[in-house]
């Protein structure tokens, strides 16, 4: 069931860390030009070829402390990790199957060391688990096999179950199993994995990717913003270049700029924002991404009461083009991405009682006025953008606990 904790949330970190790291993006001479984490699958490298990037996992620079720190002080409310991904390779200690961390230089647990930093800093933790896709286990799925010769019950019993149970109970409690991929899967397999997690942790959250419709919220397409409210809870799922593993070639960062427009406009929506970071074999997360991310802590740490526990609201009528509203009872947040000197608005129904900048509480003007077509209008001054700020946040406290925008007249 949908958690109050992750409604309220809405900026989340992903970390996508694994033998994918060590290749980077090359195996064997040849770039792939896919994300990194499919490496595997793509260059069509022997699982016992693949088997010893295990040896070259160093994470030496691995320190989930600092990480979740990090990521608090980047305004992210809740974190999730990859315990497996689609190369089958368990990023913990796993009784289940011997193919884990404990094989590598490394040998440390990073589940327990992410899961044990959740707590000290407050932060909800979840697990990324590829429930369908497993490209070591004999039987697990893989994209573009037919499953011919595979008896996928026999992986998902054998391995799948034993793992997701260890994970909800060695690492109590999990507050999101992140399932992904549901590829071939049944209604009653994506069932049956729902009723199973639910029995061993019956307030845990479950991602859209189970399949079948089974998921808490829906899961969007990896860096796919819905157009418009969709009347459900949704995540988007992104990334901070073009790869969710670390791919040594991958340099086009996308910039803050970018992502605190976007995590405005899913806010607006009615998401949440699930970025991810892709760190090295040795543990440690590109600088030019902690940069971004720290650019977007920034401006989380001034405006973020736009942004958490704000609460889905119908489109407003009119197509602005210079921004996005988002709302909590009571406070109406203007979001303006142009160096605009006033701001303009028609059919606000609520009453505005009070207005000013949010981040530092310039206090402004709201002239009310009924146009000749007989439309209500807001107009409000602005001061000069001096600081150039990526998105100038007005709060206004408006009358009423729902927010109404009147329908365009005809
Ligand atoms: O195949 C995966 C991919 O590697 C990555 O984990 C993303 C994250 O949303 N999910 C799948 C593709 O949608």
């Amino acid at each position: 069931m949908i958690q109050q904790w992750w409604k309220d949330a809405k900026f989340g970190m992903f970390i996508h860390w694994g033998i994918y790291s060590v290749p980077a993006g090359e195996y064997a001479g040849v770039k792939t030009d896919n994300i990194a984490e499919w490496i595997m699958h793509d260059l069509r490298i022997p699982i016992a070829e693949y088997e010893k990037f295990a040896a070259s996992f160093t994470g030496e620079h691995f320190d989930a402390d600092k990480i979740v720190r990090f990521a608090k002080e980047c305004g992210m409310k809740y974190l999730v990790f990859t315990a497996k991904h689609h190369d089958g390779f368990a990023m913990y200690h796993s009784k289940a199957d011997a193919y884990n961390t404990s094989i590598t230089p490394y040998k440390r647990d990073p589940v327990r060391e992410l899961k044990n930093a959740c707590e000290k800093y407050g932060i909800d933790f979840g697990l990324y688990y590829s429930q369908a896709q497993d490209w070591h286990d004999p039987d697990g799925c893989e994209d573009g096999e037919n499953g011919e010769g595979k008896d996928f019950e026999k992986y998902f019993k054998n391995k799948c179950l034993p793992q997701v149970k260890e994970l909800l109970t060695d690492y109590a409690p999990v507050k999101l199993l992140w399932f992904d991929t549901p590829m071939y899967m049944t209604a009653e397999q994506s069932k049956e994995l729902k009723d199973f997690v639910l029995s061993i942790q019956p307030d845990c959250m479950i991602s859209g990717r189970i399949g079948n419709g089974l998921g808490d919220y829906v899961t969007t397409g990896d860096n796919f913003i819905p157009l418009l409210p969709i009347g459900y809870s949704f995540e988007v799922p992104a990334t901070t270049n073009h790869s969710w593993g670390y791919n040594k070639f991958d340099s086009d960062w996308i910039s803050a700029k970018k992502i605190i427009r976007r995590l405005v406009k899913i806010v607006a929506r009615g998401g949440n924002y699930l970025l991810n970071v892709g760190p090295r074999p040795d543990g440690s997360i590109p600088a030019e991404c902690t940069e971004i991310l720290k650019e977007i802590g920034s401006f989380l740490k001034y405006n973020g009461d736009s942004i958490y526990a704000t609460v889905s609201i119908p489109p407003y009528p009119y197509d602005i083009d210079w921004g996005y509203f988002t709302y909590k009872p009571g406070k109406l947040f203007i979001h303006v991405f142009e160096d605009l000197d006033r701001v303009y608005l028609l059919n606000i129904h609520n009453k505005p009682l009070k207005a000013y900048l949010l981040k530092d509480k310039t206090p402004l003007k709201v002239k009310e006025r009924c146009t000749c077509e007989g439309d209500s209008s807001w107009l409000i001054k602005l001061p000069q953008n001096r600081d150039k700020d990526i998105d100038r946040v007005i709060c206004v406290e408006v009358e009423g606990a729902e927010l109404e925008f009147e329908p365009i007249k005809r």
